[in-house]
């Protein structure tokens, strides 16, 4: 498999670098401090086209590879892993769910403009009882002719407060168990859906995570993705690619703990010389290097095998699972390397070991892509 970045590729990395060095960078403490999602970085995100980087170019996306999309992400979970969950959901769970699954007036109405940036997207799975379960789903959508009557609870949703438009898992046939979920496009504003609880986070702190509420929404039957009963498969099907997203995230918050270090190591003295030449540091350096790299190509092979066509599965639940363990082994050894200095904020190393946390339990946690990987091992 070849891993040579092409020209376009290099120029994708220069550019999300640039405008994570420019922009994320400058207030990305204040911005964790405070748990301040903000709206003009957003803005600017969208114009530079990343926030629907692999939709067509016909629905306002960019019509990029996977690749690219993944060398973005992880230049800007780099600097601000906040700004890479805003962008992951946006592009591989509501763009790429939409735009694979959804009709031609469904991407006509919602793609173009979450693609471009103009709205945002939430995907709305997980529940109070339903997360690494996701069969369980008790939120209920009841068939009434021309609309859906949605009522129920969604929990731990990313964008939950800052997104237009939401993708929503629901019950329609209790019966019939995970073939009885439905996925629906549900805009905010309509009447009986609220806006829950904001969740005071660990880590990743400036980007919203809310809960959902749902009180006899009515949801027009236009807005259901995909053939009736097709829901639970919309959503695996979708974390698919989304966990290449949060592998690429994790990547991201590991190089950037990986770089700190590595600079640190080579200014700060003890004992007469840079913590760099004693061995004890430089033991952590290269395993650091060597973990960092097998994260990498594991990432951009899943996304290679994805714009090739091929199956992806196992190789985005281990992409997932080895670059998020990776990122919080990682960053709590740069937390050790920087000492008494990692420990406060100033140093970055501390936020990025607490962003780490959460790639190991989103979009599934270790222990359920060791599941998926056992299930693709197995069949
Ligand atoms: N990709 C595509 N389809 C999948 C899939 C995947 N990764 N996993 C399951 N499916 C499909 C199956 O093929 C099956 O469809 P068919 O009946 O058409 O064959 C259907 O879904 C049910 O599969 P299965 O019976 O294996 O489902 P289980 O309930 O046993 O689920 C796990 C297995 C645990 C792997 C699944 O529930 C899962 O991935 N859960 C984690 C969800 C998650 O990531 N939650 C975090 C919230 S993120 S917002």
């Amino acid at each position: 498999m070849d891993f040579n970045l092409s020209e376009e590729h290099l120029a994708v990395q220069e550019a999300a670098r640039d405008f994570a060095k420019n922009h994320l960078l400058p207030g990305v403490l204040e911005r964790d401090e405070e748990q301040k999602f903000d709206k003009q970085l957003l803005r600017q995100m969208g114009e530079l086209g990343f926030l629907g980087m692999m939709t067509g170019q016909e629905y306002g996306g960019g019509g990029m590879d996977t690749l690219s999309y993944v060398i973005a992400m992880e230049e800007i979970s780099k600097i601000d892993a906040s700004a890479g969950v805003i962008m992951s959901v946006n592009n591989s769970l509501v763009c790429w769910g939409l735009e694979k699954f959804g009709t031609a007036e469904q991407k006509e109405k919602y793609l173009t403009k979450l693609a471009s940036g103009q709205v945002l997207g939430a995907f709305c799975l997980s529940e109070p009882e339903a997360g690494s379960d996701a069969t369980s789903q008790h939120t209920t959508a009841i068939d009434k002719g021309d609309y859906y009557l949605l009522n129920g609870t969604k929990n731990w949703i990313t964008n939950g407060q800052t997104a237009d438009i939401c993708l929503v898992m629901a019950q329609t046939d209790l019966g019939k168990k995970y073939e009885g979920i439905n996925a629906f496009i549900v805009e905010k504003g309509l009447e009986g859906f609220e806006v829950g609880k904001k969740e005071n986070k660990m880590g990743i702190r400036a980007s919203d995570t809310t809960s959902l509420l749902f009180t006899d929404v009515k949801v027009p039957k236009q807005n259901r993705i995909g053939e009736d009963g097709f829901g639970f498969r919309f959503a695996m099907s979708t974390l698919n690619g989304g966990r290449i997203g949060i592998a690429a995230q994790a990547l991201g918050i590991a190089a950037g703990a990986f770089e700190l270090s590595l600079e640190y190591s080579k200014q700060r003295r003890t004992f007469g010389k840079p913590i760099s030449e004693h061995q004890a540091i430089q033991f952590k350096l290269s395993e650091m290097a060597t973990k960092l790299e097998a994260a990498r190509l594991l990432v951009y092979k899943a996304a290679r095998l994805k714009d090739e066509g091929k199956d992806y599965i196992q190789a985005s639940a281990m992409a997932k699972l080895y670059a998020s363990e990776t990122a919080m082994w990682l960053t709590t050894e740069a937390v050790q390397i920087h000492g008494g200095y990692g420990y406060v904020k100033e140093y970055h190393v501390e936020r990025l070991m607490r962003d780490a946390k959460i790639t190991q339990i989103y979009e599934g946690t270790s222990e359920i892509q060791k599941l998926i990987i056992a299930r693709e091992l197995l069949k």
